[in-house]
């Protein structure tokens, strides 16, 4: 029995050390360093893995992500046994809160505006307003939006949430399901974008979904690319509906030379940067899950694979 891990190599050497001392029962190898046995492996972690996987590792039972999101990984390709499981770590959790309170802040205080003014060599007074008076709308209530409302609130910003299932968090105002998308969209000033991409998801940043925001409202994506229909947001910031807008995850990655969003005025790219699965803390949650495992506990991320996330 094997614990195959694949991805960056300076990660790899510390969960090394840390499943060497945490759980020495369980060989730990990296995919293309250490000899492995395929027929062995019944743990795998990575970012990606091939569609292939199962062939080339017959007996696999557990596909760790090494990130928050599980997207990426050939779903599709995997036989319902395999159970998959994503990244609940604080460094990924406190990075995506920093990320989103940083944008909030800049749009709600019209940095883009004063950047183009900058630029443009004019010195341009316009009236700014007070965290109390924006509303900040979050799509996806998990472990990062909840975090990113924690972070949000000591500044004094008007929250909103969304989910799919009912949510009662305190100072927040929560909507849930189809029933109450419209209503959410219609209160906002802010929208940050922190689901899963799944089919129910895909595409659920569109024109339609954008029409339903208070004209003027900014948005933020940092779930994934695939939540965005590229031309209706350019559409709707060209129309004025849209003031701004703020992309952490684009479709693909990383976009292709000469795309429209490099240089559009209202456009402000990041290149998946938002959160980083950071190699201490995570080594230590994984090698925790894997205990749980061996033990036969419940896993702390197992994604329900009929659901999608
Ligand atoms: P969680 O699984 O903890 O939370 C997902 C949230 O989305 C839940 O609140 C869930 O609702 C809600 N949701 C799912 N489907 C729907 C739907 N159809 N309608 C309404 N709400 C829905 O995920 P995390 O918070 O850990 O991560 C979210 C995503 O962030 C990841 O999947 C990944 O794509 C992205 N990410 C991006 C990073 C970056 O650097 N840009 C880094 C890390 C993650 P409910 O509570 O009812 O289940
Ligand atoms: C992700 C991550 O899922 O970086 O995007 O964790």
């Amino acid at each position: 029995m094997t614990f195959l891990y694949h991805g960056m190599e300076a990660r790899g050497a510390v969960w090394a050390e840390i499943f060497a001392t945490r759980v020495p029962q369980l060989p730990f190898r990296r995919w293309g360093i250490d000899a492995v046995d395929p027929a062995t492996v019944k743990y795998l972690a990575a970012w990606n893995a091939p569609a292939d996987v199962i062939a080339q590792f017959p007996n696999l039972e557990v596909l760790f992500s090494v990130g928050a999101g599980i997207d990426q990984l050939p779903l599709a390709a995997l036989p319902p046994q395999v159970r998959v499981v994503r990244m609940v770590e604080q460094g990924i959790i406190t990075g995506m809160a920093e990320y989103v309170a940083m944008a909030c802040l800049a749009l709600h205080r019209d940095l883009p505006f004063f950047i183009t003014e900058q630029r443009a060599g004019r010195w341009s007074y316009r009236h700014t307003r007070l965290a109390a008076e924006t509303r900040i709308g979050i799509m996806g209530l998990g472990e990062l939006g909840k975090a990113a409302l924690e972070m949000l609130k000591p500044l004094g910003f008007a929250l909103s949430g969304w989910s799919r299932s009912a949510h009662e968090i305190p100072g927040v105002e929560c909507f849930a399901g189809a029933a109450g998308f419209d209503a959410f969209l219609a209160q906002a000033n802010i929208f940050v974008c922190l689901l899963p991409l799944t089919e129910q998801t895909r595409g659920i940043l569109c024109r339609d979904t954008f029409a339903k925001m208070p004209s003027g409202s900014a948005v933020i994506n940092a779930g994934r690319g695939g939540h965005l229909v590229a031309d209706d947001l350019i559409a709707m910031l060209d129309s004025g509906h849209l003031r701004a807008a703020m992309l952490d995850v684009t479709e693909p990655e990383p976009l292709p030379d000469g795309h429209p969003f490099y240089c559009h005025p209202a456009i402000f790219l990041t290149p998946h940067v938002a959160a980083e699965t950071r190699h201490t803390t995570a080594g230590g949650v994984l090698a925790d899950n894997v205990l749980r495992l061996l033990a036969g506990d419940p896993l702390l991320g197992e994604v329900d694979r009929t659901r999608g996330y």
